[in-house]
């Protein structure tokens, strides 16, 4: 059997496979919420020749690939086919701990290379993936790493984070990639409009990939050679997609009239006497022999392309959805599942014997036999042996007033003087100056495949822009999108490439939203890295409104796999940032996301460093004024305690202060972390009891932070005590800090009046 007939048996089991799997899970396996499980057969038919020619011929070991994630069903039934997957697993899609319903690195990682799943985030954090890739041997070397293969639905680049990468300088410079469309001309209810094609061609031209297009299988393209065959080429290219849709939903006596009925309602002779020779059921097959089913055209396309270039490459692969099934080509076949009837037609038309469903190749098989034979899959290699030293502390000071920011400007700068450093690699949407990497920028330089001229050497600047390969900062465009997907790119190469990366991105807190579910994507993919947000809240006063962030503590707080953190002083935020890093360094915790702020604090309101404020910083709160020893402090009468994040501890003071002059004696606990302490109260013993005294039993509590007041507010329920929870609870606008301080209450008065309420003094 040739190669080619091979493969073919191969996409029919393929076919066969990944259309059982979801009939399974849907009509087979007990279900006992009656719900519809789901799962897309015709998503995956549509790539079923594809993920053949690559998973069966083209991959090589080093191949990094990201499937569309709505054929993932097709996807496992290739796995269970190459030996990683067994039939169990087959028979667990989307059950409780089984295959996810999209490929997923996080919950699958045995198999799933990139995660992928809302449209657009895994492709373009995939493509980032290649970058990470030229980063690790342009600093560590090695070999060039394999190629990145990324495979995306037609109405998938609708998604605007497709554009915001493609325009990316750096990503035309990336060789190793290759992105390949599944262009089926459907999206999930609509048809692609007609002109989409045209239009992404021309942007992946535009931002400068080799651009090319499987449009036609090799039978009709013959046709098209052949005397005459222009008409028909013609008539097909120039026909709306909805019309070629409804050709592959035609009975095969029907699509010859549809084709040389005119518009006007007449004949085009020249084009039926051209089909004359061809039988009905032949012209069908005909018209829907697409590219993206030729296997020929996908072997030749898929081994040509990524082996000598100089920027990434695209492949516009035109395919049926449903392709092989009797749902093919209707536009509502998105979430369509082939009833029962279906199910045993397709088994009885692909050769499949009853009760023998989930075989596989049989042993002694020439199919057997070219699996035996191929390269094996992607695995990562282990972690590289030299190991990051990251110390707890630093030697460094902090001046008399710094803001946090600043602190983490002179973290990073002190850093840069250890050897650890050379692990670290900060990224920033076009902020980087902004957020204090100046130091950072002027000692490591800016990262960029090949080495680039600085036309301002020879001019006085305080920021030096050395580009090359040696850099260790990417300054990407203002698209946090990008941001967030290129650090999750980043955090993974410790467990992909096996080199960790320590990398730190910079934003404007406001702008976290901005990104917010690229960096969800990044977190669920199982990247680490660190997240510095400055600056952050009201405090960013005469910046105003939308400017201003509220919302980000109450994010920090709910995301997963990361820690948010909002420090007051230097050396918190030298702590945090050291033990982050640690953790990316040995892969294991969370990621870090750390809302800073310009607002200089005097540094003298911080306690003298220990080890025992350190560890609780890392907690995630500490007591900073402890009133239990002052003369007359009852629990009872006069005592409050005041948690407060951030910007607003030095308020918390002050309002201590205020109070004592009225009889009311507050303590002041500084929350490092709200999300720590949040997550600290399902631990047997909570830490919050462990910082709140017995004998504080009942003490009332006022919150504060400069962000909105519920990221706090759970302080009073959790000690069973009244709370007044202070906070912005509304957007920002413009003025003076203190103009905002007080009209948002979250200044000192603010402080001291919530107390007194507490207490009863009004
Ligand atoms: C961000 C996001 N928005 C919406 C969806 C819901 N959705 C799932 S598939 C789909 C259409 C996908 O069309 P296409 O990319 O062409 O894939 P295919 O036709 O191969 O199924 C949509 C809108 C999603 N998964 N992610
Ligand atoms: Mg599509």
């Amino acid at each position: 059997m040739s190669r080619l007939e091979l493969l073919d048996r191969i996409q029919k089991k393929v076919l066969w496979l990944g259309t059982y799997i979801v009939h399974h899970a849907n009509s087979l396996r007990p279900n006992p919420d009656g719900v519809k499980v789901g799962g897309h057969q015709a998503s995956s038919s549509s790539i079923v020749s594809l993920l053949t020619a690559l998973y069966f011929d083209a991959l090589r070991p080093d191949d990094l690939v990201a499937v569309k994630a709505h054929a993932s069903p097709a996807f496992y039934a290739i796995q269970y086919l190459r030996g990683r997957l067994t039939a169990e697993a087959l028979r667990g899609l989307r059950a409780f701990g089984g295959l996810q319903a999209y490929p997923s690195r996080r919950k699958n990682a045995d198999v799933v290379d990139l995660s992928t799943g809302s449209m657009g985030l895994g492709a373009v954090q995939a493509t980032f993936g290649a970058l990470a890739s030229r980063y690790v041997v342009d600093h560590f070397g090695g070999e060039r790493r394999g190629r990145v293969i990324v495979i995306v639905g037609d109405a998938e680049l609708d998604e605007g984070n497709v554009a915001e990468a493609l325009a990316e300088e750096i990503v035309a410079r990336l060789s190793n990639v290759l992105w390949i469309v599944d262009v089926n001309r459907q999206s999930l209810d609509r048809v692609v409009p007609d002109g989409r094609l045209r239009q992404m061609r021309a942007m992946f031209e535009a931002a400068g990939w080799r651009v090319s297009e499987l449009r036609w299988g090799r039978k009709l393209q013959g046709f098209f050679d052949g005397r005459g065959g222009e008409r028909l080429r013609e008539r097909l290219q120039t026909m709306t997609n909805t019309e070629y849709q409804r050709l592959l939903r035609l009975p095969p006596g029907a699509v010859r009239k549809a084709l040389v009925v005119t518009e006007a309602g007449g004949i085009d002779r020249t084009l039926d006497r051209l089909l004359s020779d061809t039988s009905d059921a032949a012209l069908a097959e005909l018209v829907a022999d697409v590219g993206g089913h030729d296997l020929r055209l996908l072997v030749e396309a898929l081994n040509s392309v990524g082996q000598v270039s100089d920027r990434p490459a695209v492949i516009f692969a035109s395919t049926i959805k449903g392709w092989g099934l009797p749902l093919a080509g209707d536009p509502l076949n998105h979430t369509m599942l082939l009833t029962q009837g279906q199910i045993d037609e397709l088994r009885a038309t692909l050769g499949i014997e009853e009760g023998r469903e989930w075989d596989g190749f049989a042993p002694g098989s020439e199919e057997a036999d070219l699996v035996h034979r191929l390269p094996p899959l992607f695995a990562p290699p282990a972690p590289s042996a030299s190991s990051v030293e990251i110390p707890s502390e630093l030697d460094e000071s902090y001046p008399a007033e710094c803001s946090s920011q600043e602190a983490f400007g002179r973290v990073l700068g002190a850093l840069s003087r250890l050897a650890a450093a050379e692990r670290i690699v900060t990224v920033s949407a076009d902020v980087a100056v902004t957020t204090h990497l100046a130091g950072w920028i002027n000692r490591k330089g800016v990262y960029y495949p090949e080495a680039r001229r600085n036309p301002f050497a020879d001019v006085p600047q305080a920021v030096q822009w050395k580009e090359s390969p040696a850099g260790q900062h990417i300054e990407l465009g203002i698209a946090e999108h990008n941001l967030f997907l290129l650090l999750g790119a980043l955090g993974l190469s410790r467990d992909i490439l096996g080199e960790p990366l320590l990398a730190i991105g910079t934003l404007y807190d406001p702008f976290v939203t901005r990104g917010l579910d690229a960096l969800y994507h990044a977190l669920y993919s199982g990247s680490r890295f660190v997240v510095a947000a400055t600056p952050s809240g009201v405090t960013l006063s005469p910046e105003g409104g939308a400017h201003q962030s509220v919302i980000t503590p109450g994010i920090g707080v709910a995301l997963p796999g990361i820690v948010f953190w909002d420090p007051t002083f230097g050396r918190e935020v030298e702590w945090i940032l050291l033990d982050a890093l640690r953790g990316l360094a040995e892969g294991r915790g969370e990621s870090a996301y750390l809302r800073l702020s310009t607002r200089p604090i005097d540094q003298s309101l911080a306690l003298p460093p220990s080890p025992a404020y350190r560890e609780d910083v890392l907690r995630g709160a500490y007591r900073l004024v402890d009133a239990r020893a002052e003369p007359g402090w009852d629990p009872e009468t006069n005592a409050v305690n005041v948690f407060a994040a951030g910007v607003t501890v030095p308020e918390a003071v002050a309002a201590a202060r205020a109070l004592r002059e009225r009889g009311i004696l507050a303590s002041v606990f500084a929350v490092t972390s709200p999300d720590r302490l949040y997550r600290g109260l399902r631990a047997p013993r909570p830490y919050l009891e462990d910082l709140v005294g017995a004998e504080e039993e009942g003490v009332s509590v006022v919150s504060v932070l400069d962000g909105h007041s519920h990221a706090l507010a759970f302080i009073g329920a959790a000690l069973g005590v009244p709370q007044q929870a202070l906070g912005v609870d509304d957007f920002g606008q413009s003025g003076a800090r203190g103009d905002l301080y007080r009209h948002y209450g979250i200044d000192a008065a603010a402080i001291a009046q919530a107390a007194q309420v507490l207490v009863g003094g009004v």
